[in-house]
């Protein structure tokens, strides 16, 4: 927990300046950068945000950041999320959490993607997490079909009743075992070139800072 309130707070520290908006990550390293936006609020700074989730929507009414409606927005400053696996080259595994496609669109309309991690997302290579890919409900067995097709053992993700998790958006959720995966580009591009694939959990040249925490509260830009 050190290591993610660490890499988040730095984050916080480094990228965020009064009048900006801000994109608001998901999952319990984002947390962190949301919890000190709304003790910066509080003391004064002026920010508004688009949150990637439900989840991270909720936090930050509660903590009373301002939010805006993403048809007010042209542009994002900066957003700082978390990531399941970031290589060499930052190219990143997202979407353990379940929210990657709002992940994926505040990203594209950021300026700036911080990512912050935990030194145990560092990998030479993506895979070893399962992708995580979201589909459309109908058809959702071809669609599994035709992932199996390219190589991974994909699986729906359920839910402690046993149902089928529906994410944010009304869709479902497969994770998706490739082991490791030699070039993420061209995976991405044949996810996305399969209809009931809504976008995958994989998130190529996006990423302009990564911050890593460590046990014991130290936290470094990798910049
Ligand atoms: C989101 O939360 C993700 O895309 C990623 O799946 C996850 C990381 O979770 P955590 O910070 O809880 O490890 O950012």
């Amino acid at each position: 927990m050190e290591a993610k309130k660490a890499a988040a707070e730095l984050a916080v520290e480094r990228s965020v300046q009064d009048g900006m908006i801000v994109g608001l990550g998901t999952g319990s390293t984002a947390y962190w950068a949301i919890q000190k936006l709304g003790e910066l609020v509080r003391q004064g700074l002026r920010i508004q945000t688009v949150a990637t989730s439900v989840a991270s929507e909720e936090l930050a009414r509660s903590l009373g950041i301002p939010q805006l409606v993403t048809a007010d927005i042209t542009e994002i400053d900066v957003t700082i999320d978390g990531a399941d696996e970031v290589d060499p080259q930052w190219n990143l595994m997202k979407g353990g959490g379940g929210a990657l496609l709002r992940e994926k669109i505040v990203a594209c309309a950021s300026r700036k993607l911080v990512i912050v991690v935990d030194e145990g997302k560092l990998v030479q290579q993506l895979g070893a997490f399962p992708l995580p890919v979201e589909i459309v409900k109908f058809g959702w067995e071809l669609t599994l079909r035709k992932l199996r097709a390219m190589g991974c053992e994909p699986a729906l993700r359920l839910a402690a009743d046993g149902q089928p998790v529906v994410t944010d958006n009304g869709n479902y959720l497969l994770h998706c075992r490739f082991g490791a995966i030699a070039q993420p580009a061209e995976l991405q591009a044949a996810l996305q070139g399969t209809p009931g694939v809504v976008e995958s959990g994989l998130f190529i040249g996006l990423a302009r800072e990564v911050i890593v925490g460590y046990t014991g509260g130290k936290a470094v830009s990798l910049v």
